[in-house]
């Protein structure tokens, strides 16, 4: 605050007038991606940024970890008048829900959208001061934020993937565990449709459905993540084009090769069709675009699941990774030609589900997670970085007696109920459980309503480690 006095300048009259040509032209401008699986987060995490961001200059204590707002520097910030081609990101309607009374979580969204937000300071360092003294003062950082699926990113490997090297990778993870009973009528409708059989639009479109309800089953009743192709759960804007109707079928060891006029035929040129018209422009249009990424991880959620589901997130997660590894495929950086992903911050969510003892335990264990499925990681690769957070936080530390043992757990009002619970998750451990330790699975983790807010952008939300994560991603561009 002390600075405002030596540039002479009053934060309303900051606030007021419209950044100026000048202010502009020193001002930088950033696009920070947040993504990650379905239900990991992604549309908390930005409500909260956002509000947060809005609100800092009035509750600076919300904020401490950016340095931004802990040296003084923040000047003020608001929402920008979108300029961007995306669908704008529901801010506002968000915080209605959360505002709300009884307050409920913002509704899903399954599609690519962005906001804007002007942040007006005061650069760090005898710099800025000097330029400050001679009437050219603050400069503005326009943050465009952007929300997309991470199933996205997941079909990034189908990219590398003969349609037949794609099929038979698929039918084999399908016929294991958890999934054996999610495919069991698209494994039984493809023992009747073989490969050869004459290529006809029929059953193409039906061996989709079934292939995509067991994908959806396989999400939504047991909580499995690698889920391919990705936009036959999360379609976005472009709906259901007719490329998209295919799904992977069984070839004998020895193909290698669809025979044209064949139903197998059919599926690779669509196949091909997905990769060209949907997957290609994404990385060539927007992912490119994006120098500054989050990848939020629900770890807990996939945690309590139990073996399999854990297991199948680290594979999500390694092929998420793909898309951040420039050294080792061509692919990524044939997309990307000239453009870098400067920084990747994996985060965990919903670290408000474990006492404050667990959270440094939920950050080691997505970091060996991380870690283990980048050994490789080469200088040429997104710089990344990983933090436990909790975009919202809608519960409370307490000690609970459970057979003669103090033990910490978190107490929270569940949506619906009236009356608050106790969750005890048990302890997080710092790497991946040994096969022998895993535990019973845990699906039903309580939806916590989270906490009353004000929606106009003033006293902020209550989090964990929102601005540690956004000095890491954005902090330099605010010095
Ligand atoms: N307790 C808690 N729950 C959260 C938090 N973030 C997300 N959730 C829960 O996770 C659900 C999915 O979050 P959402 O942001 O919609 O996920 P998205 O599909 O990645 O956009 C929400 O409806 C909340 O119930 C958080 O910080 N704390
Ligand atoms: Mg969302």
């Amino acid at each position: 605050m002390a600075l405002f006095g030596k540039l002479g300048v009053s934060i309303s009259e900051w606030l007021s007038d419209t950044p100026n040509l000048a202010e502009l032209t020193r001002g930088s401008s950033i696009n920070l991606a947040v993504t990650g699986l379905s239900r990991a987060g992604k549309t908390v995490f930005i409500t909260s940024l956002v509000h947060n961001i809005l609100s800092a200059l009035h509750q600076p204590h919300r904020m401490p970890l950016l340095a931004v707002v802990r040296d003084g520097r923040l000047i003020g910030a608001r929402l920008a008048p979108k300029s961007g081609p995306l669908k704008r990101f529901p801010y506002e309607d968000n915080i209605a829900y959360m505002a709300a009374d009884p307050a409920n979580w913002p509704a899903r969204t399954a599609d690519i959208s962005e906001i804007e937000i002007d942040i007006r300071f005061v650069p760090a360092g005898a710099m800025g001061y000097m330029l400050g003294r001679l009437g050219s003062g603050p400069a503005t950082l326009k943050l465009r934020i952007i929300d997309y699926p991470g199933e996205w990113l997941l079909d990034l490997p189908l990219l590398g993937q003969s349609y037949v090297e794609w099929s038979r990778a698929t039918l084999k993870l399908c016929r294991q565990g958890i999934r054996a009973e999610t495919a069991r009528d698209f494994l039984a409708f493809l023992s009747d449709h073989r490969a050869g059989d004459p290529a006809r639009d029929e059953d193409a479109g039906r061996a989709h459905e079934l292939y995509r309800e067991h994908l959806l089953t396989a999400r939504d009743k047991h909580a499995l993540s690698f889920l391919q192709p990705g936009r036959f759960l999360e379609a976005g804007a472009s709906g259901d084009p007719s490329y998209i109707r295919f799904a992977p079928m069984d070839f004998p060891e020895s193909v290698t090769e669809t025979r044209p006029g064949t139903l197998a035929a059919l599926m690779k040129s669509r196949f091909e069709a997905y990769k060209a018209e949907a997957v290609t422009p994404f990385y060539t249009e927007h992912f490119r675009n994006f120098s500054r990424q989050v990848v939020l991880v629900d770890v807990l959620g996939a945690l309590l699941a139990g073996r399999e589901v854990f297991e199948d997130t680290r594979r999500a997660i390694d092929a998420i990774l793909e898309s951040f590894r420039y050294g080792h495929s061509g692919i990524i950086r044939r997309l990307l030609r000239s453009a870098r992903i400067e920084k990747a911050l994996f985060a965990a969510t919903k670290a408000d589900h474990v006492p404050e003892v667990q959270r440094d335990h939920l950050a080691a264990l997505l970091c060996s997670m991380v870690a283990s499925s980048s050994l490789d990681l080469a200088s040429s690769n997104a710089r990344t970085d990983v933090v436990a957070l909790a975009s919202v936080i809608s519960t409370e530390d307490a000690t609970q007696e459970i057979n003669g043992h103090q033990v910490q757990v978190v107490v929270g009002k569940p949506v619906g109920s009236s009356k608050r619970a106790q969750f005890f998750v048990g302890n997080v451990p710092a790497r991946p459980p040994r096969a022998e330790s895993w535990g019973q699975p845990f699906l039903n983790i309580p939806v916590f309503e989270p906490p009353v807010i004000d929606a106009s952008p003033t006293d902020g939300i209550a989090h964990i480690n929102l601005d540690l994560a956004l000095e890491y991603l954005i902090g330099d561009q605010l010095r």
